[in-house]
């Protein structure tokens, strides 16, 4: 157990507990909690409070040189400590990193526990196969995902009724909004209540008008749909925590298009509900089936996304073989950047056989030489 002291006699001392909500060079945005820590007790990722009430603040703060030495990296969504608040300036200074309880490398964020896939029913055109790709890619974090399809004002009752149902076959209860009407957006404000949420979502689906809409003082600045895909220009650049009304935080992330799908082949399938569904049900008779012409597979069959499945799989397997050609090139040979700029491979010379040696070592070892000559 560690146990962080307080001293109440001097401000100095004086201790708090935040959330990182920004990180922008070696500057650190902490949101504090609303209750200053008199003691602070952290047992694994627990803590238990004693305190009293002040104002909460969002402080820009530096990191404990000590930290920085230590390697301690310090992640948007980590719950840190903070020392010396400097009120006046809005300054101060992380002391600690609490335990993380997961976390996330791309985007970097600490302490996330759900991604909510964020896309529109109209505008961009809702494309399955591009969803279904974001949605493996969200489940291959582990974290619980929830969909949202927002612009439900453009596209008729039938065809909200015609996406809710084909994917909750997908095994997903989908969360049907409009930004622009307020509509269903209690539903969702609750599911993203005392939680750190990852959004991600095509560029131009609403992301940064849900935030406005959610939080209305952050403002986040929203492009006009432009072009002839109906897509939106990039505006999220960094990744943010947004504090939620109700408690909890949202994070946007930098809208992409394209999310590679970086997983093995074994696991893909685990990244689609309704095959994890079968597979609960049923197992395969190999152990290492992929599911595409092995016999006796319990997951090939009659799913609407098992053509997905296939096709992710066929890009995971290139990805795979492209990265083992990598390896192998590199362990025999290097790359050189010649003066033109041009980059180029060459072998290394590692080995024995090829490197000059000295001359009383050529004498030395020329009963050596003439066996590697003859093996060459
Ligand atoms: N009809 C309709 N339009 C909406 C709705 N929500 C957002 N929009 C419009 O969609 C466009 C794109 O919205 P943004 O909030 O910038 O989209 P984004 O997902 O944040 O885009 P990136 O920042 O590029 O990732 C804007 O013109 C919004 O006014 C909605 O519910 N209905
Ligand atoms: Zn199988």
């Amino acid at each position: 157990m560690i146990e962080l002291e307080y001293t109440n006699s001097s401000n100095l001392s004086t201790r708090w507990l935040g959330t990182v909500l920004a990180v922008q060079a070696n500057f650190y945005q902490v949101r504090l909690d609303q209750l200053k820590v008199d003691k602070l007790e952290i047992v694994g990722c627990e803590h238990n409070l004693q305190a009293n009430n002040l104002q909460p603040s969002t402080l820009l703060c530096t990191r404990r040189a000590r930290l920085k030495k230590i390697g301690q990296q310090v992640m948007v969504g980590d719950r840190v400590v903070v020392d010396e608040p400097d009120w006046a300036g809005g300054r101060g200074v992380i002391a600690e990193v609490l335990p993380r309880t997961t976390q996330l490398d791309r985007p970097p964020i600490a302490n996330a526990q759900q991604i909510l896939v964020v896309f529109a029913l109209e505008e961009p055109t809702l494309d399955a196969y591009q969803l279904s790709r974001f949605l493996v890619k969200a489940e291959s974090t582990g974290f619980k995902v929830c969909l949202c399809l927002n612009k439900r004002d453009l596209v008729t009752q039938q065809q909200q009724q015609h996406w809710q149902q084909r994917l909750e076959a997908w095994g997903y209860q989908p969360v049907l909004i409009s930004v622009h009407n307020g509509t269903c957006l209690a539903q969702l404000t609750d599911l993203l209540s005392q939680t750190i949420s990852v959004m991600a979502g095509l560029s131009g689906v609403g992301k940064s008008s849900l935030i406005n809409y959610l939080i209305p003082a952050t403002r986040v600045r929203v492009a006009e749909v432009t072009g002839k895909l109906g897509r939106g220009r990039h505006t999220t650049r960094h990744v943010e925590l947004f504090e939620l009304p109700k408690g909890g935080f949202l994070a946007d992330t930098p809208g992409f298009n394209q999310p590679d799908l970086t997983c093995s082949p074994e696991d893909l399938i685990h990244y689609f509900p309704e095959a994890r569904e079968r597979l609960a049900q049923h197992r395969c008779q190999f152990s290492n089936c992929l599911h595409r012409n092995e016999p006796n597979c319990a997951v090939r069959g009659d799913w609407e996304r098992y053509q997905h499945y296939l096709d992710f799989l066929a890009e995971v397997i290139a990805r795979q073989e492209a990265l083992n050609q990598k390896a192998d090139i590199e362990s025999t040979m290097k790359l050189k950047i010649k003066a033109s700029g041009r980059r180029q491979y060459e072998p290394k010379l590692e080995t024995k056989k090829y490197r000059r040696r000295s001359r009383r070592t050529q004498h030395q070892t020329l009963d050596e030489l003439y066996d590697d000559m003859n093996e060459g």
